[in-house]
C-alpha cells in the first residue's frame, strides 16, 4: 500500500503514539521538561519516525488530526505527571509551518489546554525559523495570541534556517533551541564553538531561554555549562522514550 494510505489507516486505527525526551538542567541533572515526539507503530511492531511521515502528513492534511492527537496526548500526560507530584515539569510540542495556516489553531490549542486542565504556562510550542520567512504577518498574530494566553514559544533547530536575526526582536519568542548540528562536534570544532557562543550571546542579550539540542557527551555538557547554557536535551540523558519509561526516569532523577 502506498505510504499515504497506510498513514491514513494508521491515524484512523490509533497506530500513532507519542514518545517523550527529557530536557535536563545540566547543572543539577534534574528533568525540567519533556518534548513530545510522535511515532508510528507499524503493523510488524517497528517504529517509523516523524521524518518519514510528517512531510506526507503536511501535504495531505493529515497533519491536522495527527497534531491534535499529539497535543492532546502530551497535555494529558503532563496532567498525569503533575498529579504525581512533578509540578514544575513543562511540556513542549512541535508545530509545523503548515499548521499555522489554520485560522482556529489557537482556539484548538486552548480547548485542549482547558480540557486537560494543565496550566498554559507549562506548555511550550516549538516552531522552526520558517515562521520568520513566510506568512510573517499571520505567524506574528499567532505568536502573540498564544503568548497572551501564557503559552511559551521556542524556536527549534535554531541557526540553520537562514532567517534574519533582526526578526527575533519583533517576535514574542521565549527560547531558542540550538540546533544539534552545532553541538555535535563541540568542543573540538572551532567554527561550531564560535557559532554556539554566538547563539548563547544572542539569547542572553534578548533575555530569552536557551536549550542545547543533541547533547551526547560530557565534554559538550562542560562546554555548554561554562558558557551559561544550562538546559540540554540529547541522548546523553535519554533518547525519546514511551511515557511509562519517562515516569521511571522522573522517579530516579528527582
Ligand atoms: O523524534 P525525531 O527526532 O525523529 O523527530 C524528527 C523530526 O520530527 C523533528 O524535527 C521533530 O521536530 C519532528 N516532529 C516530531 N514530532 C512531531 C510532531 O508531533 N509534529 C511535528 N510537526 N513535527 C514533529
Ligand atoms: O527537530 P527536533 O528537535 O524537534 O527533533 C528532535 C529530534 O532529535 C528527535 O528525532 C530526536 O530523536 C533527535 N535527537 C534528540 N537527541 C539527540 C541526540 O543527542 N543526538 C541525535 N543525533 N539526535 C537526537
Ligand atoms: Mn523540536
Ligand atoms: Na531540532
Amino acid at each position: 500500500m502506498e505510504l499515504m494510505k497506510r498513514l491514513r489507516h494508521a491515524v484512523e486505527h490509533h497506530k500513532l503514539t507519542v514518545f517523550y525526551q527529557p530536557k535536563v538542567d545540566m547543572h543539577s541533572r534534574r528533568i525540567i521538561g519533556a518534548e513530545a515526539l510522535v511515532r508510528w507503530i507499524d503493523d510488524d511492531g517497528s517504529i517509523i519516525g516523524p521524518d518519514k511521515f510528517i512531510p506526507i502528513a503536511e501535504d495531505t492534511g493529515l497533519i491536522i488530526p495527527i497534531s491534535e492527537f499529539v497535543l492532546r496526548s502530551a497535555c494529558k500526560q503532563l496532567a498525569v505527571w503533575h498529579s504525581l507530584g512533578f509540578k514544575d515539569l513543562n511540556m513542549a510540542v512541535n508545530l509545523s509551518g503548515k499548521q499555522l495556516q489554520s485560522p482556529d489553531l489557537v482556539a484548538q490549542i486552548m480547548a485542549i489546554v482547558n480540557e486537560t486542565g494543565i496550566p498554559a504556562s507549562h506548555l511550550e510550542l516549538e516552531l522552526t525559523e520558517q515562521v520568520f520567512i513566510d506568512n510573517i504577518q499571520s505567524h506574528t498574530n499567532f505568536m502573540h495570541a498564544v503568548r497572551e494566553r501564557g503559552i511559551s514559544l521556542a524556536i527549534d533547530d535554531f541557526g540553520i534556517g537562514y532567517s534574519s536575526l533582526s526578526y527575533l526582536k519583533h517576535f514574542p519568542v521565549t527560547a531558542l533551541k540550538i540546533d544539534r548540528s552545532f553541538v555535535q562536534d563541540l568542543p573540538h570544532d572551532k567554527d561550531d564553538a564560535t557559532l554556539t557562543q554566538t547563539i548563547i550571546n544572542l539569547a542572553k542579550s534578548l533575555d530569552i531561554g536557551l536549550v542545547a539540542e543533541g547533547v551526547e557527551t560530557e565534554d559538550q555538557v562542560e562546554f555548554l555549562l561554562d558558557r551559561d547554557c544550562i538546559i540540554g536535551q540529547g541522548f546523553l540523558f535519554s533518547r525519546p522514550i514511551p511515557a511509562d519509561e519517562f515516569t521511571r526516569l522522573l522517579d530516579e532523577y528527582q
